[in-house]
């Protein structure tokens, strides 16, 4: 199996993986295409499609952020630099197996006087696979960054 094709819930179960890799412009068709033969042995599959992160407000008093997101303990995206206005749009998806929570966070020195700031979290969760888009707000340490996303639900 590519890297490509681990899910989230591989993820948990401590798979390691290139999350970068995972964020990289997957072919949506890989999805709408399968599973065309109902009376297959397959199964409901979910997904959840990234939009954009918008940053509104950054964290870091002087210069920019270095947002990254995280799944438990994985580092699943970034450090992106990000300011006041900056917009990053997402390609791909990701395929996940079980509802789970993704924290944003702003990179810092790691020392102890300046730990890496969490600035909120979202859950997302596979019975919203017919709620359309949605937007998560992160806005801890008086930061204001908002995510687009949606679950999408296909059979294979
Ligand atoms: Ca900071
Ligand atoms: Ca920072
Ligand atoms: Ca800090």
């Amino acid at each position: 199996m590519s890297p490509l094709n681990r899910t989230i819930g591989a993820t948990l179960a401590g798979t390691a993986f290139a999350a970068s890799a995972l964020l990289s412009g997957i072919p949506a068709a890989t999805a709408s295409t399968a599973g065309v033969d109902s009376h297959s042995h397959g199964g409901w599959h979910y997904k959840v499609v990234f939009d954009y992160l918008d940053c509104h407000d950054n964290e870091d008093e002087t210069g920019y952020d270095e947002v990254y997101m995280k799944v438990g303990h994985h580092t699943v995206w970034g450090p992106e630099d990000m300011d006041e206005g900056d917009h990053y749009s997402f390609k791909g998806w990701w395929g996940f197996k079980h509802d789970f929570k993704l924290t944003l966070w702003d990179e810092d020195q790691g020392h102890h006087d300046d730990e890496d700031d969490f600035l909120g979290h979202v859950w997302i969760e596979k019975h919203d696979y017919d709620e359309g888009w949605q937007y998560a707000t992160f806005d801890h340490h008086g930061a204001h960054y908002e995510l687009k996303y949606k679950v999408v639900r296909y059979w294979d």
